[in-house]
């Protein structure tokens, strides 16, 4: 349902689903584009409600055509990141470690046929096909942030569907506390893996909470596509309130356990990669503040690094999941 609000003389569409922050923010920033006279070109990438499920295909892969997201606070309201920026500034290890790698190499990485075992402590462990995990659910398309580590930030309209569809139907048993992730480490079509750079394979990991929230997308594509490989083809996850690297490319396997699973980063550095890694301003990387971040698209003469927000955004959303949790510690 959208709902015009009145800001400044200026009409605004704001959905009921969207948050009052997101939608603050991206007025805010609507605001002073227009002021700078770019509102032409804002105004093509903006996502808004009506952008849902017709988001611009760049036209090369084949289409996924998600239908208008379900889920409270899963759109923002900002400028959506070009998709050529969004697909060629990739941190995908198995490929390189250079941004401008992942788009060069991963061509060799084979999508089809792919599986996905899903094992450990559920009732109903199951291997299912891409084409299985495609017809489990209904696609959605959500415009959500995304913050690395590193300091940059995109916002990408992301097509799947929540990855509590899948545990759903897996039905984890009652000692389940954590999911892990395990993606694809294939030395013939991934030239990195075998450098020392990571354990091999990717691993990452959620709480069992964190996995079953509404916004943990399980992943098949982007711009209304299906994933370019060097995004993480043809399935991975996105946590929105998580640092990048949460989200894992390639899944090949997931597992319920009872323990916290080691995952690839706090293994290689674990005094700078915690297993929460929610974003956070208040809590500096050992190298770097976490406090701002640069929009990859924005950084133009007069582009400013914004400030980064709590859980990237999703406080609203989220938060509860922390309540109580010292996040300095559990960084
Ligand atoms: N398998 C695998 N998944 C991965 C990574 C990786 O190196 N290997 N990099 C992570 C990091 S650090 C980030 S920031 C995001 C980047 O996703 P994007 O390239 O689609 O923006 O993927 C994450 N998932
Ligand atoms: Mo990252």
């Amino acid at each position: 349902m959208l709902i015009r609000t009145r800001d400044n003389g200026f009409i605004h569409p704001v959905s009921s689903e969207i948050t009052p922050r997101s939608a603050y923010a991206g007025r805010r920033e609507m605001m002073k584009l227009l002021a700078g006279g770019a509102a032409g070109a804002a105004l093509a990438g903006w996502a808004s409600r009506e952008a849902l499920a017709q988001t611009q295909r760049p036209g090369k892969l084949a289409a996924l055509a998600g239908g208008k997201s379900s889920v409270a606070g899963a759109v923002v309201m900002e400028k959506v990141t070009d998709y050529k920026d969004a697909s060629t500034y990739n941190n995908f290890y198995e490929f390189g470690t250079d941004k401008a790698d992942p788009a060069k190499n991963a061509h060799t990485l084979k999508t089809s046929p792919w599986t996905v075992e899903v094992d450990g402590l559920v009732k109903k462990p199951a291997r299912y096909t891409l084409e299985d995990l495609l017809k489990l659910s209904a696609q959605e398309e959500r415009i959500y942030r995304m913050r690395c580590v590193e300091g940059w930030s995109m916002v990408i309209p992301w097509v799947g569907y929540s990855m509590s569809e899948l545990i759903k139907k897996v039905e984890p048993l009652g000692n389940a506390k954590y999911v892990e992730f395990i993606t694809q480490a294939d030395p013939r079509t991934m030239p990195f893996v075998g450098s020392r750079v990571l354990d091999w394979p990717y691993v990452e990991g959620l709480r069992l909470d964190e996995a079953m929230h509404p916004l943990t997308l399980l992943t098949f594509g982007m711009y209304g596509e299906v994933l370019p490989n060097q995004n993480g083809a043809p399935v991975r996850l996105v946590v929105p309130w998580k640092y990048g690297f949460k989200n894992g490319k390639s899944i090949v396997k997931i597992r319920f356990t009872d323990k916290e699973p080691r995952t690839a980063w706090n293994k290689a550095a674990p005094q700078e990669y915690g297993f929460y890694s929610n974003v956070n301003p208040n809590v500096d990387h050992p190298r770097w503040s976490q406090a701002s971040e640069r929009r990859i698209g924005e950084d133009g003469l007069f582009a400013k690094k914004r400030k980064t927000l709590m859980f990237n955004g999703y406080e609203a959303q989220v938060g509860q999941l922390y309540a109580g949790m010292d996040l300095k510690k559990n960084y």
